[in-house]
């Protein structure tokens, strides 16, 4: 059979660069689209990109997600089998102060796309990143039924880019699906999500370069579970004999400060000492307060399934963040007696 060959928007991101290589080592041929910014920003992708490039496995296009028509010329020449639109002003937060961007560049773009995959290559499978955001303040478990409810910017463009997908599939037939995600987190989050935000903290307190984390509103709660298992959840979706919509989430959800307590407990400290709440800086003017996803869906028709749990994930994040500031668990554990 042919290669297949698959489009990633976004592969510098976090599920970007998980979903690369899960798709090269399943021999696809990948287009990367990334943007270009002043600091080569490929730190996520940089193994992949010694290992693949050459071999032109892994090719990179600089491609703004706004600029549809580079876009479109990509889709006519290379003819992919699959595109992952992942690319996404992703931080919630954020978005309050940058609607406008953030529709442009999370409910236009999959417009665009889709339009002219529609136009111009129709047999191409498209994966919209859809988010657990979309719920917004309806009340959990959520799954494929629940309505939405937004709350901020970013989860009304990305309920844009939903119905945009289903539209698509519905009115013209693609193979256009959504994938609704609960937050998923790993040692590749960036540094201003809630979870690293703490992890990477964590390790600069011991290391004495910070003294205190200032975090937000933490009595908000969220279903995390580990982006390794959630970029293979995506591409079982695209490989599903029809297009759908899915929700992959753990079915749990903990608090920001049920998080705390495990990552702070790995070290035997008490997360209290460190910690300091209700900073103006990271609250939010309307919260999502309660999100826990009922992914039986996916379970009972992908058999999609998540491996880690919240333990494995605070442990794997911190001894990650450990890790660059050259600190093992046991050193780290050390130090923390000390900080007691
Ligand atoms: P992420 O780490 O923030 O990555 C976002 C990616 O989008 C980055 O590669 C970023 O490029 C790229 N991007 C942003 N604006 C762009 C533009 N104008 N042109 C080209 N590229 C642009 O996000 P993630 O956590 O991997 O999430 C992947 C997708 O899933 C996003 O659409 C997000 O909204 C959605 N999602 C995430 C979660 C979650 O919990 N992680 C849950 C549900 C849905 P730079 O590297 O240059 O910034
Ligand atoms: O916030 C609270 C914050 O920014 C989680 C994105 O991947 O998941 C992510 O969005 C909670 C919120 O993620 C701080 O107010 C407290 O209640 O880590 P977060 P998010 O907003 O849930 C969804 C599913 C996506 O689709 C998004 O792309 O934690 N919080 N203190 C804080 N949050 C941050 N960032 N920083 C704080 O200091």
């Amino acid at each position: 059979m042919k290669k297949k060959i698959a489009f990633i928007t976004g592969i510098t991101g976090q599920d970007g660069s998980y979903l690369a290589e899960l798709l090269l080592k399943k021999k696809y041929t990948v287009h990367g689209l990334l943007r270009r910014t002043s600091i080569l920003n490929v730190d996520r992708i940089q193994d992949i990109i010694y290992k693949y490039e050459k071999q032109k496995k892994l090719v990179l296009h600089y491609i703004d997600l706004t600029d549809t028509s580079s876009i479109t010329n990509l889709i006519i020449k290379h003819k992919p089998h699959e595109f992952y639109n992942l690319a996404a002003m992703s931080h919630v937060g954020i978005s309050f102060s940058t609607g406008e961007t953030t529709m442009n560049t999370n409910a236009i773009s999959s417009y665009r796309i889709l339009e002219s995959i529609l136009k111009n290559h129709k047999k191409c499978k498209f994966y919209q990143a859809s988010s657990s955001e979309m719920f917004g303040s309806t009340p959990p478990p959520q799954n494929e039924k629940s309505s939405f409810n937004p709350q901020s910017p970013y989860g009304v463009s990305k309920v844009s880019a939903f119905y945009t997908t289903r539209y698509f599939r519905q009115a013209h037939g693609l193979f256009s699906s959504n994938g609704i995600l609960f937050n998923h987190e790993s040692p590749r989050r960036g540094l201003n999500f809630v979870t690293r935000k703490i992890t990477h903290s964590l390790a600069r307190i011991l290391v004495g370069k910070e003294k205190k984390i200032y975090l937000g509103d933490i009595t908000t709660k969220r279903d995390w579970g580990h982006a390794k298992d959630y970029v293979y959840g995506i591409w079982l979706i695209l490989q599903h004999k029809k297009a759908d919509d899915f929700v992959l989430s753990t079915g749990k959800n903990y608090s920001i400060k049920d998080f705390l307590k495990k990552v702070f407990k790995i070290l035997g400290l008490d997360w209290r000492k460190f910690v300091k709440t209700n900073t103006k800086n990271f609250m939010r003017p309307s919260e999502v307060r309660n999100l826990k996803g009922d992914s039986n869906k996916a379970k009972k028709i992908l058999k999609w399934r998540p491996k880690y749990n919240l333990d494995d994930l605070c442990k794997d994040m911190l001894i990650s963040d450990l890790k660059l500031y050259n600190l093992s668990l046991n050193k780290a554990k050390k130090i923390a007696k000390k900080l007691k």
